[in-house]
């Protein structure tokens, strides 16, 4: 019998860990005895509503200790847990009830007027947080309440399928990469104990939220692995609510994004935090640029590890490691994968040659559900052809170059926007910024759009000297015809710069 559930909540109480804090909220601490007793609950209420083993039960929840509980609740039936974000439209709550199936859906009051309007009566929906209910609603506190605390674990195997992770669907509708519970607890060995280090006196803060997965495995799986603890918080993440919560919980591991991490570099009392409790800040979700993994250094002196993940692989596959990171590299392989850069026949490149990334490990996906030519497309076995380009160097550091399929011809060259994007991030005023390409007269028009340090206004003098310190590190044809100052930037739902909408803007 193999069950993600056991295996991350209940048996910390096996090994005596039942008075340890296994999570921390706005409401305070919670025990792994408690957790393990509230998950207990929410499965017989999960049994109760008629969601069954191998089931999808979707969450549309904010981050706290209901969404741990119910998300350990369903893989302790059986079912299999599906999450979304929780800031979505009508019309993709639409899509993710029709796409997963789901009987039961888990919703609070920021869901839940919109999973209404998407249509939810044929559903069965538990909701967190008072609030007054129609017929096919239940209130998640009264039955939780008058629900037993204990419950007999399914009797799920290796091979069940538990989890689904979903793709970002920057190029189309979001697809489900499915998994098995073998999945998440191969990942914790090879990443979160192999490479992290995580052990039982690790307190962990996700900056995204716990519906993207590197957020919820390395705050709610990996540390309760070992004994230690996650924080969640419903609150939309900002510089100064992760400096805050920082000072209120002391963690010991930043779980973090490049475009956080450059809001916190640009934030007035940057130099004046206190980042002491922190041992090590993981990077991951996008590339981050050298510049900006040297500010961050120069300022805050908290290690970065940072690494290249998806959820075709589950997690982080390739990953620098504490101690030994190299600025600019995504870092080596991590242990229990293999990784290869091919070019176009299939065949691996020398070392220093870009090509597309090839990964091999025992936590790639079965396959994206519904979708059997995608699928084939990306998936051999154990394999999964990713469609980043990388390069790796001869001591097996690897190197990201952008996606394939994101490549622009500027000037007769393939560019890619990420190399133009990471160069203006090193300008003193930018914190954020996007390049896309646009067709004029039949060639390429390379555009800029930077997001800029507070305080510091757009204006011709500075785009001009944008376009002058591109050309100044770049080859010419990578310097950007035009430089927009705009506040916000399309971002995916895993916080990933949303390159078709982006083009869409030129
Ligand atoms: O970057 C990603 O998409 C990702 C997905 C799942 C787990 C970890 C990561 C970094």
């Amino acid at each position: 019998m193999f069950n993600v559930a056991d295996h991350f909540v209940d048996r910390n109480l096996e090994l005596g860990r039942g008075d340890r804090v296994a999570l921390y909220t706005n409401e305070g601490a919670t025990t792994y005895a408690e957790l393990a007793a509230l998950v207990n609950r929410v499965g017989n209420v999960l049994l109760e509503l008629g969601a069954r083993r191998g089931e999808r039960v979707l969450l549309a929840l904010s981050d706290g200790v209901e969404f741990v509980a119910t998300w350990y609740a369903a893989q302790k039936i059986g079912a299999v847990t599906a999450e979304v974000y929780t800031f979505l439209q009508p019309k993709d709550y639409r899509y993710f009830l029709d796409y997963t199936g789901a009987s039961v859906v888990i919703a609070d009051s920021v869901t839940l007027d919109l999973l209404r309007e998407a249509g939810i009566a044929d559903r069965r929906v538990l909701v967190v947080g008072g609030i007054e209910l129609r017929d096919n609603e239940h209130d998640f506190a009264a039955m939780v309440a008058q629900a037993p605390d204990t419950l007999a674990t399914a009797p799920t195997t290796r091979d069940d399928i538990a989890i689904w992770k979903f793709t970002t669907g920057s190029t189309g509708a979001p697809k489900a990469c499915v998994h098995t519970g073998a999945s998440p607890i191969l990942s914790h060995e090879s990443y979160g104990v192999g490479v992290l280090g995580i052990r039982e006196d690790d307190i962990v803060l996700p900056v995204p939220k716990l519906f993207f997965g590197y957020a919820r495995d390395l705050a709610a799986l990996y540390p309760f692995g070992v004994g230690g603890a996650g924080i969640a918080f419903p609150e939309r993440t900002t510089a100064d609510r992760i400096f805050e919560l920082i000072a209120r919980f002391r963690p010991t591991i930043l779980v973090n994004v490049p475009t956080l991490m450059s809001a916190m570099v640009a934030h007035p009392s940057a130099s004046t935090q206190d980042l002491s409790s922190l041992r090590l800040c993981t990077s991951a979700g996008e590339a981050l640029p050298a510049e900006l993994h040297r500010r961050w250094d120069e300022l805050f002196g908290v290690e970065v590890v940072d690494g290249i993940g998806s959820s075709e692989a589950y997690h982080i596959y390739i990953s620098n490691r504490p101690g030994s990171a190299r600025q600019g590299s995504c870092g080596q392989v991590v242990p229990g994968y293999s990784a290869r850069v091919v070019g176009e026949d299939g065949t691996e490149v020398p070392a220093g040659e870009v090509g597309v990334l090839e990964v091999t490990g025992g936590t790639v996906a079965l396959e994206y559900f519904g979708d059997k030519e995608k699928s084939a497309a990306t998936y051999r076995g154990d394999t999964v052809h990713t469609g980043d380009l990388f390069s790796r160097d001869a001591d097996g550091f690897f190197f990201y170059h952008g996606r394939a399929d994101d490549l622009l011809k500027s000037g007769g060259i393939w560019v890619a926007p990420s190399e133009i994007e990471h160069c203006l991030i090193g300008h003193e005023d930018v914190v954020e910024c996007g390049v896309a390409g646009s067709e004029v007269d039949g060639l390429v028009r390379l555009s800029a759009y930077v997001i800029l340090r507070d305080g510091v206004e757009g204006s011709p003098e500075l785009a001009t000297a944008l376009r002058d310190f591109v050309r100044a590190r770049l080859a010419g044809h990578k310097t950007p015809k035009e430089i927009r100052f705009v506040t916000s930037l399309p971002r995916t739902t895993n916080g990933k710069l949303d390159r078709r909408a982006l083009k869409a803007l030129t």
